[in-house]
């Protein structure tokens, strides 16, 4: 809690000179830091966020700290199995990149207790680091019910606990619901052809 920051939103269909002169990949998210560095990739972010304003929202074990990281990284694979699920084309497309997910999260079900995070009682970076997936998993369900939790309730029972929570719910900009639904309608896909 408490790092002073300043934050732009970037228009990635044009970036400005700017942030492609401090982001190394020409990617969001990226943090300049006081000194000029840049540093990018979400996790490695957070967790630099974290190490600046200790205690570092790891477990404190270091085979259970492990074990975070692992799954953190899993889990930004799985951002991109749903863009995959977002963009398809067809029915039988949304279907097999659907599946694909709940394989993945099955994965992350067998990982979890009772909760109510990942690591129980504690709030971890790995909570929020699932966030945007279940966030976006949100929206996508609202346009179209596609029942993703069903196999993995635990799971769901997490995302609904991350997405109740106030940091979160203002932790992008207000009208992202509508911005992100904009994107969906606009590709012609599968899902879109729900909201024309
Ligand atoms: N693994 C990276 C992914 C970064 C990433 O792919 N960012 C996307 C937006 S979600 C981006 O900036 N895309 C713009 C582009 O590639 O031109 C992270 O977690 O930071």
């Amino acid at each position: 809690m408490g790092v002073p920051y300043d934050i732009e939103y970037i228009d990635l269909a044009n970036k400005p000179d700017w942030f492609l002169e401090i982001s190394p990949l020409g990617k969001v998210p990226v943090v300049q830091v006081n000194d000029g560095a840049s540093i990018f990739e979400s996790a490695v972010i957070n967790e630099f966020v974290s190490e600046i304003n200790p205690p570092v929202m790891h477990p404190a074990d270091p085979v259970e700290k492990a074990r975070n990281r692992a799954w953190i990284e899993y889990g930004s694979g799985m951002l991109g199995t749903n863009f995959r699920l977002r963009n398809s084309k067809t029915a039988e497309e949304f279907a097999e990149n659907r599946s694909k997910l709940i394989d993945q999260l099955k994965k992350v079900e067998e990982q979890i207790d009772e909760g109510p995070f990942f690591n129980g009682e504690e709030f971890s970076l790995i909570d929020s680091s699932y966030t945007p997936l279940f966030m976006q998993l949100d929206l996508m369900n609202k346009i179209h019910n596609f029942d993703i939790y069903a196999e993995t309730p635990k799971v769901g029972r997490w995302a609904e606990m991350m997405l109740s929570l106030d940091a979160v719910k203002s932790s992008v900009v207000e009208d992202f619901p509508e911005l992100f639904t904009a994107s969906i309608s606009k590709r012609d896909g599968y899902l879109g052809q729900f909201l024309n």
